[in-house]
């Protein structure tokens, strides 16, 4: 689908809960989101620009945009914020050196007027991997328990099989209900 028409559709459709899923790049972003499409893994390629999908869990809809986290597309984040309701922030979870960049883009957005009513979910990707930090190890170092003024939740996973993204899911739709 084409961002154009994308764009139409969740203007046209208020019953769409418009989700950015963001992070640096070889997070697992795309893996995710191929993931949740279709229950299988695909071959991805770094995003470009951004890719666009329709999710549904239990008649809850979800347009899910996959933004580029590579450094010179993050400026751009901001452009997507409108109307998000659902901040997906995807971190390798073997990626020490970069976890502080993760931080500083997690409290810039978290503190863009945009963003003021957004969920955010955290997902602790490549639990698979044995050097991984755990979901708790990662909450701690991003400080999750400060944030007061957006609801959080951060679930480990492993995007490759799948494991943990449908708890993710499962809250954001709770989430959905909730409002
Ligand atoms: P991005 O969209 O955030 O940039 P991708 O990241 O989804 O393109 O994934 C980057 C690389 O990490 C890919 O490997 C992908 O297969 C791998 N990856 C994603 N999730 C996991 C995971 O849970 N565990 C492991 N072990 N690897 C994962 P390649 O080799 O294709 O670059
Ligand atoms: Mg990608």
């Amino acid at each position: 689908m084409g961002m154009f028409l994308a764009k139409l559709m969740s203007f046209f459709c208020n019953q769409e809960h418009k989700v950015i899923i963001v992070g640096l790049d070889n997070a697992g972003k795309t893996t995710i989101l191929y993931q949740f499409l279709m229950n299988e893994v695909v071959h991805t390629s770094p995003t470009i620009g951004s890719n666009v999908e329709e999710i549904v869990v239990k008649n809850t809809h979800f347009l899910m945009w996959d933004i580029g986290g590579q450094d010179m597309l993050r400026s751009t984040w901001s452009t997507y914020y409108t109307n998000t309701e659902f901040v997906i922030l995807v971190v390798d979870s073997t990626d020490r050196e970069r976890l502080t960049i993760t931080k500083e883009e997690l409290y810039k957005m978290l503190a863009h007027e945009d963003l003021r009513k957004a969920a955010v979910l955290v997902f602790a990707n490549k639990q698979d991997m044995k050097n991984s930090m755990s979901a708790a190890e990662i909450s701690k170092f991003l400080t999750l328990t400060s944030i007061k003024d957006h609801p959080w939740h951060i679930q480990a996973c492993c995007a490759l099989t799948g494991e943990g993204l449908g708890q993710g899911l499962e809250w954001m739709t709770l989430k959905t209900a909730a409002k």
